[in-house]
């Protein structure tokens, strides 16, 4: 592989630059491995680092089926959430600071505890704070959002920004709640909780788990995105997004 700092700086520089790039494998990095992606990915976070961001959750990407179909890549994938990246709830982002924004709804996490995998389900759910809507907000690097998995684990998951509602209490069930994308009032995509690797929870434990292979762990007062449920949803200036999740509440953001 070519230097990682090297392959980080093309996609830091792209998301800054707010263009696309050819994936990684197409052609600096043809024969990255999902290994030498995520060692990119730290140092694409470093990068942003340096520039005074704070780590302050995880997410996790294609977990559910729809998701999984709408890119052709098959297995849950993790990326890091810093404070640039999180816009308020009710506030607004603004389209011209992003390339080919789409949105979709998930289920978040707010932990209590530190959280080390590998882990159980249980113990997944006995460090977590509150539960919230929210909105994530995927901008790949690529061209057309088109990637193998080596390079969107290179490209950070598609990081680009979340919001999340206010955390409730942990559902008695987290394993079948509706879920619903609205854009300006109009539903544009619905799920079931369950789409989430059966369960969200069972996201956030799993994510412990692949985090642990690495020597990494999840922090006490991180938000942790459990991944969309539906297809993600393309944006455009003037719309207003709302993910509402039974039991848990809304999260909300208006594009200008
Ligand atoms: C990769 C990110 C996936 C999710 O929730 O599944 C993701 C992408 O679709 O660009 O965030
Ligand atoms: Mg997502």
């Amino acid at each position: 592989m070519a230097e990682p700092e090297k392959l980080a700086d093309i996609l830091h520089n792209a998301q800054r630059g707010r263009h696309t790039v050819p994936m990684l494998t197409a052609g600096d990095a043809p024969g990255l491995t999902i290994e030498d992606a995520y060692t990119v990915q730290a140092a694409l976070v470093q990068l942003r680092l340096a520039s005074g961001e704070q780590v302050t959750g995880m997410k996790m990407g294609l977990t559910s089926s729809a998701k999984m179909k709408q890119v052709g890549v098959d297995e849950p994938i993790y990326g890091v959430l810093t404070d640039a990246m999180l816009a308020e709830d009710g506030g607004v982002i603004r389209r011209a600071d992003l390339i080919h924004p789409r949105i979709e709804p998930e289920i978040a996490f707010v932990l209590k505890d530190d959280l080390h995998g590998p882990a159980t389900v249980r113990q997944a759910l006995a460090a977590v704070a509150g539960v919230c809507a929210a909105l994530e907000v995927i901008d790949s690097r690529y061209q057309d959002f088109k990637f193998t998995m080596p390079d969107v684990v290179a490209d950070n998951t598609s990081a680009s920004r979340f919001i999340v509602g206010t955390p409730v209490p942990v559902p008695a069930h987290l394993d079948n709640l509706g879920i619903v994308l609205e854009i300006n009032g109009v539903v544009v995509e619905t799920a079931s909780s369950a789409a989430v690797l059966d369960n969200p929870a069972r996201s956030l434990a799993a994510l412990a788990t692949m985090l642990a292979r690495r020597g990494g762990y999840l922090r006490a007062g991180q938000v942790i995105l459990s991944g969309g449920a539906t297809a993600a949803v393309a944006i455009n200036p003037g719309d207003t997004v709302r993910a509402v999740i039974d039991a848990v509440g809304t999260a909300t953001v208006v594009v200008e």
